[in-house]
């Protein structure tokens, strides 16, 4: 069908192939490559097929301003029920007082937070962007460091793990309204138990920002920040292996301030396809396979950090809690851009990251961070992430054979295919 002559009717029945094949070309261009390289960005995942399915679906079609029977608009009986839903899931899987399920995105979630207790001016703590914290943990260039009053802690210079005599240290002379945990780049476990005993000696709210570690959390493998947080705030497309999305958890207390900073404090209608996505995401959680898949995940970054360090690489605090491990490339001749692009070149894909007292630019660094949740839910165990830490040894090496290293991640990958017979994508395979 030539879309331009297309009628009505055939506008109203056509698939996307047939109504616009330029995206359909490039969807299927980008499945292609999803299937073809290792992917090892730590906040990346291979989503579920009923997730994808409910992402695609008739939900976006319908406007919920307001929350589950309290709307703005007519017709929202059965999104109600799709998102109360979601909310009962969120609050049963991590035993949370209170869930909102409506931020678009992480970014979304810790500023409806600090929107729900702080006026611009008050002062926010929390870890730096360079030594594993978030642009959004009150970056200068970010809303929360315009708007807030930021003090930043970091890790210790010897051990590269949180500092709490540090923070304490820097509690009681800021004395902060919020203090954050959490970050994107920390491997270690985020101890909210010696966050909550500072944040109770100065007087803050604590928040924790486990977007990063959720799925390890809902399988019981890292410690449940909601135990000792006023706070917490999620992505559900990381290690919760969900839709592009985030979520909030908080005590009762705080239920209703934070509902009305998200809507209508910063967003309109909510994504109820997503939403739809978020409640399938959390029943998934709820499963033994998906525990079963948070354990490979853990086992997968323990044996990828062993063969980085068998083959010569450095590990910032020498190895990982948690899915991600980060690189210190400063024994090697490459910077932690240069090894991004060497490691693309044999079909590898991870993100440059700046390593704790980086003394390279945020562009350039001198690290890599890798995660495992992706290759796992492909079917990756440690033989294979053994073997995946060895091409990245050899493909960071001065006598790196590329060739031979992309025919061995070819191998990889078709070991373990993506999205097989998935009948949601007939149309792009
Ligand atoms: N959460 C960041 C990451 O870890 O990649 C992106 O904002």
């Amino acid at each position: 069908m030539a879309t331009t002559q297309a009628t009505f009717e055939e506008l109203k029945h056509a698939g996307l192939d047939e109504i616009d094949p330029d995206i359909a070309a490039l969807l299927a261009k980008e499945l292609e490559r999803q299937r073809g390289q290792i992917e090892l960005i730590a906040s990346e995942n291979f989503t579920w097929p009923a997730v994808l399915e409910a992402v695609g679906s008739v939900a976006t079609n319908k406007y919920a301003e307001g929350y589950p029977g309290r709307r703005y608009y007519g017709g929202c009986e059965v999104i109600d029920e799709i998102e109360q839903l979601a909310i009962d899931r969120a609050k049963e899987l991590f035993g949370a007082e209170h869930a909102n399920v409506q931020p678009h995105a992480g970014a979304q979630t810790n500023m409806a937070v600090y929107a729900a207790v702080m006026e611009p001016g008050d002062t926010l703590m929390a870890l730096r962007l360079d030594q594993g914290g978030h642009l959004t943990h009150g970056h200068k260039v970010n809303f929360s460091g315009r708007l807030y009053s930021v003090v930043h802690y970091g890790v210790s210079p010897e051990t590269l793990t949180v500092d709490y005599d540090d923070v304490l240290a820097k509690a009681k002379e800021a004395r902060p309204k919020v203090i954050v945990c959490g970050g994107s780049a920390y491997p270690r476990t985020v101890e909210t138990d010696r966050f909550r005993a500072i944040a109770d000696e100065v007087g803050a709210l604590l928040l924790c920002d486990m977007a990063h570690f959720a799925g390890l959390v809902a399988a019981g493998l890292q410690p449940n920040p909601v135990e000792h947080c006023d706070f917490v705030t999620s992505t559900t497309h990381k290690t919760l292996a969900g839709p592009r999305a985030g979520f909030i958890l908080c005590r009762e207390e705080h239920a209703k301030a934070v509902d009305s900073a998200v809507m209508p404090g910063m967003q309109g209608g909510p994504l109820e396809h997503t939403i739809a996505a978020k409640a399938t995401c959390f029943r998934i959680a709820m499963t033994d396979a998906f525990r079963s898949y948070q354990a490979q995940i853990r086992r997968n970054a323990d044996a990828l950090g062993e063969a980085l360090l068998e083959g010569g690489l450095a590990l910032v605090t020498g190895g990982t809690d948690t899915h991600l491990l980060l690189v210190d490339l400063r024994g090697s001749e490459l910077t932690g851009k240069a090894a991004e692009e060497r490691l693309h070149e044999i079909d590898v894909t991870v993100n440059r990251n700046t390593i704790p007292f980086d003394e390279r630019s945020p562009f350039v660094t001198s690290g890599i961070r890798l995660g495992t949740p992706a290759m796992t839910m492909r079917g990756f165990d440690e033989g294979d992430f053994r073997e995946v830490g060895a091409i990245i040894c050899e493909a960071l090496s001065e006598s790196a054979d590329l060739d031979g290293l992309r025919s061995r991640v070819a191998a990889l990958c078709a070991k373990w295919p993506l999205y097989d017979g998935f009948r949601g994508y007939t149309h792009y395979a």
